[in-house]
């Protein structure tokens, strides 16, 4: 049986995390959900830096199409399947290499469902309800199903499966993968050390881009598809993607310092951190004395050099798509072998099976 404990969250590969004793890499899982195009703020609070840490860890990334099926309103089955091929291709166009990382669609594994149903029975509903994305969704949500409060449940089954060291996301996830760990902590309590403890890891910078049309909220892909000029997306044209930088919210000032911007310029300087990959003073001493225009048009270049070679190798991975389907299929297979060992394991130790 795998070791379980891995309780500190301070650093990225604590001294008693036992991957690093054994000598072998840290298992990373983490995922997206088919529910709209992806945007910039998903690229770089996820996918970026999947992407780059990728050879130092060993990868499960998942397309969470059962967590789509939260959001009522927007389920329809042709495009809900659609979707999720087109997400998965986008993993590999940002740079997920095929060979070495297993990249598999959710619901091709039963076990996910199944952990589910057993995790549900130990948490708390008092625990499901204090979530604050449940709290904002539901509060927009026109009817809230069942599976919109048992949301991070499903979560916790996917990334507890795998054993998990980390999971890498954007800041609004942090509160999900502490979920996580408590529930794993209250299994292991009430049965046996089975499930090993998952840490949250962050980008430093860009964890929580916000929106150009608003900059006081998360960029979404939910408000995305009500509202243009909200996001950028990854698939956007050119056209697209200058109307949108160019209207972001800015301010009445000419402040073009970290500190001391209004949030909506302090979103744009940050999206320029990343992508550009330069320091903030570097970035202030660039733009000393311009105007926010100077900055749009410095960030449409990068955003447009950054997204062009992921749109054509998109292009190339949906152009044959039994090449798309393949690898998925293989890959399931793949996870599906550790995934039924953990079940297995879970099983044994509430007595089930
Ligand atoms: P939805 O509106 O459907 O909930 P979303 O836009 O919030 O979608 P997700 O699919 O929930 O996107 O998120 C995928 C990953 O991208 C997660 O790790 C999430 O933390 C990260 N992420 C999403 N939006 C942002 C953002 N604005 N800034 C940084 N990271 C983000
Ligand atoms: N809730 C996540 C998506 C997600 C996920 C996961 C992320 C589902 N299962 C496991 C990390 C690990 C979101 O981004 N909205």
């Amino acid at each position: 049986m795998t070791s379980p404990s891995r309780q500190d969250v301070s650093s990225e590969q604590p001294e008693n995390d036992p991957s690093s004793k054994a000598g072998r890499k840290p298992r990373v899982f983490s995922g997206v959900q088919p529910t709209g195009d992806l945007h910039i703020g998903t690229y770089v609070g996820a996918l970026k830096q999947w992407v780059e840490r990728q050879k130092e860890r060993d990868n499960i990334f998942c397309v969470v199409d059962l967590h789509a099926l939260t959001v009522p309103e927007g389920i329809d089955p042709v495009q809900l399947r659609n979707a999720a091929r087109q997400v998965a291709a986008l993993y590999f166009a940002c740079g997920i290499d095929p060979d070495e990382n297993i990249v598999f669609i959710q619901s091709q594994l039963h076990e996910h469902a199944e952990l589910t149903w057993i995790l549900n029975c130990i948490t708390p509903l008092g625990w499901l309800q204090r979530m604050t994305q449940f709290k904002s969704k539901a509060q927009r949500a026109e009817s809230i199903g069942t599976g919109l409060l048992d949301y991070p449940v499903l979560q916790a089954a996917d990334i507890l499966l795998y054993d998990t060291d980390i999971v890498p996301v954007g800041e609004d996830q942090r509160q999900h993968v502490e979920l996580t760990r408590d529930i794993a902590v209250r299994f292991n309590n009430l049965f046996e050390e089975v499930l090993v403890l998952p840490k949250v890891v962050v980008p430093e910078v860009g964890a929580r881009i916000m929106g150009f049309d608003e900059p006081e909220v998360k960029m979404s892909k939910s408000i995305a598809v009500e509202r243009r000029g909200h996001a950028i997306n990854l698939l956007d044209d050119e056209r697209t993607i200058k109307k949108t930088i160019m209207s972001a919210v800015t301010d009445s000032e000419r402040e073009l310092r970290f500190d001391r911007a209004s949030p909506g310029v302090r979103n744009l300087l940050t999206l320029y951190q990343v992508l550009t990959g330069n320091g903030r003073a570097e970035i202030e001493a660039e733009f000393e004395g311009q105007g926010y225009g100077v900055l749009k048009k410095a960030l449409l270049a990068v955003v447009l050099d950054t997204l062009a070679p992921i749109q054509a190798r998109h292009r190339e991975i949906m152009d044959d798509p039994d090449g798309l389907d393949t690898i998925l299929r293989k890959n399931a297979d793949r996870a599906r072998e550790t995934a039924a060992n953990t079940l297995e394991r879970v099983k044994n130790a509430v007595g089930l099976g």
